[in-house]
């Protein structure tokens, strides 16, 4: 499209303001209900983003009012289509969408509460708040990103299921900021390579951001960029509602993942700001509001939508309760066991049999003692369990013969054929990390991928978000330590588990052989809210437990290996590829005379929940406590206490076999004797 042509669009878009039309139950009377409960609610509020839903109030009301599969009284229907408010910020349209439309937990109060404590209407749409929002966004970037995996989610389950059962659209709204952010680029490439054609993607191209205008910081053609990754793009008035339906009808049709650049004016009514980044993200301010009332031809006043507008949004919002019970009864009428099956994976339980797969594997491990990688222990306990787990979706960003993720019977997706259960999603750790959200909270899948742990740092966005909805999302993390060895310091994460252990509502494992690695494994399938990171070695690692406890000992955090032969006067306490190292500390220590235990700490997050009797005992009363992990010391000395020791890394890493750089960072059973007997010394 030539800039004239651009120009025009914008020049329609800003002449028909469409107000004429302004009452009842017309198009333009249906989004302009939208853009006066924005106005007010930001206006009350004193806080919060006008121009966007003002600015894509057309959009909406074309895509919820006639095209978006949802039933507002049956929100979690799985068949649904799902919508992305990918530009957060703008969460005022979705409120009032919700509104409009008749969720129930969307009440005029709510809106009148925006933005304040203990309301359902907060700042940016949190996931598990309000219903009808699918995912939190505001980071910008991660709800297209995250849509891409919902979209995934409905190819596979289709495939799994059958498309009477599964067969939804994934629609999005997103912004200059969302296109902007280098996750999309990650996200639109794997869309486009998997063909998602079932994502729809509502570009509110109204070319301002914060600063101004787009044309400050970007010169680059988003169509043409969407394009080369394999997907329809095309521009519309995005104020023009049969430009908008039509180009939503076309994009159904699709074989590939479809972009609508819809063209429109931030804040349109707003005769002072519309078209001006004023609009972005301050209140309006009443006198602005009421002369866009008057150019908009609302009369209403602030929270009130006429009958008739407010009659035509809630018959909107029953369209599809016929098609939401037949597909109850195509449910109902599929062999008991499909159903069933279905049912459980949407609800997200764990089959029967999976307790009893590990447990038999367990004590084959107990029996074998092998001297495996952690990250091979994952492969051999991933070979278990995806063998009675049909619900996970495995992964890798291009090292999966590193991190060892593809299990023996895995079979790649790929866009022809989407019965796989395994990922490739490419160098994309950001792009592929926020597609397990979507995996996740599209429900009926369980989804892991794999990186070296070093890279959590190209996730993390994503992360906070698995953590923040609470997504059983996990995160299988390779290389763990300076253990990788040769790769050096750009590989070798040293504050990780500690950066990651700070997020909330995250399990860090780090299991030491192939039993705890099991265990690990097995707690993370387990834990339904919580995402959690298996940090994991590359380098081989002697097994620990040689005995059968019959119970996940890695269930509280932390548990007693190797008992002192006396009353321990030295408790060492260590994680994954350490533990080998305090074992052997310990038995020096012995022979010195000094009794001494061991306790194996494999997710310090679920230790710290344990109660402080259980925490003091188990960290060894009156012992000196000397810690040992090959990572940085912060937030071990709360375990430590003020006459303890650490033993770890001080700085960064650096390239050489992994056992030199053991010995040159001095992380050895020397070191660890040494510092005991050190502290014992003073303590005297
Ligand atoms: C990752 C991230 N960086 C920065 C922000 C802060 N922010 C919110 S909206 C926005 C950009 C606004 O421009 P645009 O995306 O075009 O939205 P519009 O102004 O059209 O509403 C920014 C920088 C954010 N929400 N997320």
């Amino acid at each position: 499209m030539t800039p004239t042509e651009k120009s025009a669009i914008a020049e329609k878009a800003k002449s028909s303001t469409g107000a004429e039309k302004s009452s009842g139950a017309s198009h333009d009377a249906m989004a302009n209900a939208i853009r006066a409960l924005a106005m007010d609610a930001v206006q009350q509020a004193n806080s919060g983003h006008p121009g966007m839903p003002m600015g894509t109030a057309d959009i909406a009301t074309v895509l919820f009012t006639r095209f978006l599969k949802i039933d507002p009284r049956k929100p979690a229907w799985p068949d649904r289509d799902r919508f992305v408010l990918s530009a957060g910020h703008g969460s005022m349209l979705l409120y009032a969408v919700n509104y409009l439309l008749g969720y129930e937990d969307m009440t005029i109060e709510q809106i009148r509460n925006f933005r304040q404590l203990g309301s359902i209407t907060a700042g940016h749409p949190e996931y598990g708040h309000a219903e009808g929002v699918e995912t939190t966004t505001g980071p910008l970037g991660q709800g297209i990103s995250t849509a891409v995996g919902m979209a995934l989610a409905e190819r596979l389950q289709a495939a799994r299921f059958g498309k009477e059962i599964v067969d939804h659209h994934t629609y999005v709204i997103a912004s200059d900021g969302d296109l902007m952010e280098g996750i999309s680029h990650e996200a639109i490439s794997l869309a486009g390579h998997l063909k998602l054609s079932r994502l729809i993607v509502l570009y509110d191209d109204n070319e301002i951001t914060i600063d101004g205008s787009l044309s400050l910081s970007e010169s680059g053609d988003a169509l043409k960029r969407f394009e080369a990754a394999g997907w329809n793009a095309s521009r519309i008035d995005g104020h023009n509602p049969d430009e908008i339906a039509a180009a939503i009808e076309k994009a159904q049709k699709s074989d590939k993942p479809t972009l609508i650049a819809c063209r429109t004016v931030i804040g349109y009514g707003s005769p002072n700001k519309q078209g001006k980044s004023s609009s972005h993200g301050s209140p309006l301010g009443a006198e602005e509001i009421s002369l866009a009332r008057e150019t908009l031809h609302w009369k209403a006043e602030p929270f009130t939508v006429p009958s008739e507008t407010l009659d035509a949004w809630r018959i909107a919002g029953l369209r599809n309760v016929k098609a939401r019970k037949a597909w109850e009864e195509k449910l109902a009428a599929l062999p008991v066991e499909t159903r069933t099956e279905f049912e459980r994976r949407i609800a997200g339980d764990l089959p029967a049999g999976l307790g009893k797969a590990i447990e038999a594997f367990k004590e084959k491990l107990v029996a074998d003692k092998p001297k495996w990688a952690t990250r091979k222990s994952s492969e051999e306990a991933l070979n278990v369990i995806n063998a009675v787990l049909p619900e996970t979706i495995g992964g890798s960003a291009d090292l999966t013969g590193s991190n060892n993720t593809r299990s023996r019977e895995q079979k790649a997706v790929t866009a022809e054929d989407f019965s796989g259960s395994f990922i490739h999603y490419g160098i994309r750790e950001h792009g592929m990390a926020a597609a397990m959200n979507g995996m996740a909270l599209h429900k009926g899948l369980i989804p892991y991928s794999g990186t070296f742990l070093v890279f959590t740092d190209y996730c993390r966005p994503a992360i906070r978000l698995s953590a923040l909805m609470g997504q059983r999302v996990i995160y299988v993390m390779t290389h763990d330590s300076i253990g990788l060895g040769e790769d050096g310091p750009t590989h070798q994460p040293v504050e990780h588990l500690a950066s990651l252990r700070a997020m909330p509502n995250v399990h860090v494992f780090r299991p030491a052989d192939a039993v705890e690695t099991l265990e690990c494994w097995q707690l993370a399938l387990e834990a339904k809210n919580t995402p959690s990171v298996l940090a994991l070695s590359r380098q081989n690692l002697p097994a620990v437990r040689t005995e059968n406890a019959n119970k996940n000992l890695c269930a509280r955090g932390a548990y007693e290996l190797v008992p002192a032969s006396a009353k321990a006067q030295v408790s060492l306490l260590a994680t994954g590829s350490e533990v080998e190292i305090a074992v052997a500390a310990q038995q020096m220590l012995e022979r010195d005379g000094i009794p001494a235990r061991v306790v194996s700490m494999p997710c310090l997050d679920l230790f710290d929940r344990q109660s402080k009797d259980f925490q003091a005992g188990m960290l060894g009363e009156g012992t000196v406590k000397i810690a040992i992990e090959a990572g940085v010391r912060y937030g071990w000395d709360r375990y430590i206490g003020a006459d303890g020791d650490f033993i770890g890394m001080t700085g960064f890493g650096a390239s050489g076999p992994a056992p030199e750089l053991y010995k040159h960072f001095n992380i050895t059973p020397e070191a660890a004797v040494a510092a005991a007997k050190a502290c014992l010394e003073e303590k005297a």
